[in-house]
């Protein structure tokens, strides 16, 4: 399919953005950075002492900040364990939970990823717990099944409705809005004994994959705190990072689950569409993009994500196989390790790829199986076929409410050229991003006639790939096609997230996999793809791979940081 005028127009309009707009930032890091130096120089002439003092050695590249290591062994654990644990007392549930507040206090100041927390009504849950379990009137396998998950602390992403917190997805308007009830989702967690710790930061409206807002601020990446953490659940994938939660709870249109599971080096899982409700969240969806939105786990250990799910997805879970025992040696891995060439997306980096050819060489070492290299060609649209999906009338003829209407929140819908010139001036309370956004939803608007293509394109891909992987197929898949990049910097490759966006609009189960870190120390991934309801193949590669691969690394323990290793 050859590229339409208005793409042509939009890729050419975009590239010139990026060159301006990255000039821009480098412009102002470099001021801000001579300001700073400025700043701190001395204003009186050195003292002797300070003449004395060895020179700092000069650093030929940035030294990376990251957060401290985790040092209390419970933080290591997998809620799976912690529940255990709890449940036959070998430790107590209050000291758990002061374990994981201890550590949010540490690592928080560094990261703004928890923005609001319930503390205190935490430790009073934890109390109760112990209190319940020193009654003992259940036998250890009884309370497994009633509460899975009992004492075990959990993190919701601040756009769920969470009793008694904000759910303002960092729309500005809603500040003073507390919730008064719990999303589907998380009074099922509470149902099975999660302690909430608190709520996450995400991307204004969920709609950007970084996060940032005028309410809450910037969120750091805990391996790298100059880069992102993906979003919109970005505050979710680095506070688990940062070993400073160890489930949390996370939504995904685009990406938004594996993305910072991604950028963050975790485990985030992408159900099935249809599987887990999606009810009690902010923007909640309607007309048809309530079929691309997925709610989903997040977590450190792959042996989380099962019962998670199985939470989560209430009586809906029998759609799936959990059930079913997998044998890694029967299933049909296909390897795609790019889109085919999209103009809108960048290349995949050297280093995503040797992580996916590591793991398709692995998987035939240890299994004995093929992993057999495919080349889908309509994956190369991925970004227009989400773009066209997401505005596309639902079956009543009713089109999904635009962006600025979103952004309105009831009241008038945002007039974004209006809010640029405010942006400018620094008086917007809306970000770059999502101003950004609402502009090209105004200028670019597909004909009727490409809509149409794109559309039948979107159900000929679904066909293709389910039939590909049939009922025991996998897909190795890149998450994205870059590292974390620094902050700001992904206005000047805005598509990147269709990597992920496409497998929204399939309808397809999707267990993002870290993959260890790169050498810069910034997590490597892969998604692990498979047909509709298949969700238990996805789960067990994922705990192949983290055997494989090691799974979770601990941000500041990579022998780059450590003194004395290697
Ligand atoms: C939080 O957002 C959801 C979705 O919009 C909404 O249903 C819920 O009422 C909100 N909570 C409150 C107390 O406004
Ligand atoms: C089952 O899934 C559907 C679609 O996501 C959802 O609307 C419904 O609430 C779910 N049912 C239950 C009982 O969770
Ligand atoms: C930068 C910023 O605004 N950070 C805020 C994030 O949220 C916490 C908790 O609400 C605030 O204390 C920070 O000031």
């Amino acid at each position: 399919m050859a590229l339409s005028r208005v793409e042509r127009v939009l890729v050419l309009a975009l590239r010139l953005f990026s060159f301006a707009y990255l000039g821009l930032v480098s412009l102002v890091s470099y001021a801000s950075a001579a300001l700073a130096s400025l700043a701190l120089a001395p204003a009186s002439p050195p003292t002797p002492e300070a003449a004395k003092a060895p020179p700092t050695p000069a650093t030929p590249c940035r030294v990376r900040r990251v957060v401290p290591p985790p040092q209390h062994p419970l933080l290591l654990l997998s809620a799976r364990e912690l529940a255990r644990r709890i449940r036959r007392k070998e430790v107590s549930c209050v000291d758990v939970i002061e374990t994981y507040i201890a550590r949010i206090n540490e690592v928080n100041p560094l990261i703004n990823a928890v923005v609001r927390d319930r503390f205190e009504a935490a430790l009073q849950e934890a109390h109760e717990v112990d209190k319940l379990l020193s009654e003992g009137h259940d036998d250890e396998e009884a309370l497994e099944e009633k509460f899975p998950f009992l004492g075990v602390p959990v993190t919701i992403k601040e756009a769920f409705a969470l009793n008694g917190l904000p759910n303002t997805s960092g729309l500005v308007n809603r500040r003073n809005i507390i919730s008064v009830s719990d999303a589907v989702v998380v009074s099922r967690l509470k149902q099975a004994g999660t302690i909430p710790l608190g709520v996450t930061n995400c991307s204004e409206l969920c709609m950007w994959y970084e996060s940032s807002n005028r309410v809450y601020g910037r969120t750091n990446n805990p391996y790298d705190l100059e880069c992102i953490v993906g979003g919109s659940s970005g505050g979710e994938g680095c506070i688990l990072a940062a070993a400073g939660s160890v489930i949390g709870v996370g939504a995904d249109i685009g990406g938004s689950i594996r993305m910072p599971a991604f950028f963050n080096g975790i485990f985030g899982h992408k159900p099935t569409t249809g599987v887990v409700p999606n009810e009690g969240q902010f923007p909640n969806t309607m007309g048809t993009r309530s079929n691309f939105l997925c709610t989903g786990p997040m977590c450190r250990f792959a042996e989380d994500l099962e019962p998670m799910l199985r939470v989560m997805a209430g009586p809906n879970i029998s759609k799936l196989k959990l059930d079913e025992a997998v044998s890694l040696e029967n299933i049909k891995f296909y390897s795609m390790e790019h889109d085919g060439g999209s103009v809108f997306v960048c290349r995949v980096d050297r280093e995503i790829l040797q992580a996916h050819r590591k793991v398709a060489e692995r998987l035939e070492t240890d299994l004995g199986v093929q992993v057999q290299n495919v080349a889908i060609r309509d994956m190369k649209y991925s970004f227009q076929i989400w773009s066209v999906m997401m505005t596309a009338k639902d079956s009543t003829g009713k089109e999904a409410p635009s962006f600025t209407e979103l952004l309105g929140d009831h009241g008038k819908p945002v007039w974004p050229s209006w809010e640029l010139v405010k942006w400018m001036m620094g008086l917007s309370t809306h970000t770059l991003p999502a101003i950004a956004l609402g502009l090209t939803e105004k200028i670019v608007k597909y004909n009727t006639r490409l809509n149409c293509r794109l559309t039948a394109m979107a159900k000929n891909l679904q066909k293709e790939v389910v039939d590909l992987l049939g009922e025991d197929g996998v897909l190795l898949y890149p998450p994205h096609p870059v590292l974390a990049p620094r902050h700001n910097t992904p206005l000047a490759m805005p598509f990147n997230f269709a990597y992920t966006a496409i497998f929204n609009i399939l309808g397809l189960p999707v267990t993002q996999c870290p993959l260890g870190l790169s050498k810069e120390g910034l997590p490597l991934g892969i998604q692990v793809v498979a047909a509709p309801n298949n969700d238990h193949l996805t789960l067990a590669v994922a705990r192949y791979l983290e055997k494989a691969f090691g799974g979770w690394v601990s941000p500041g323990a990579s022998s780059l940081d450590i003194p004395g290793t290697q």
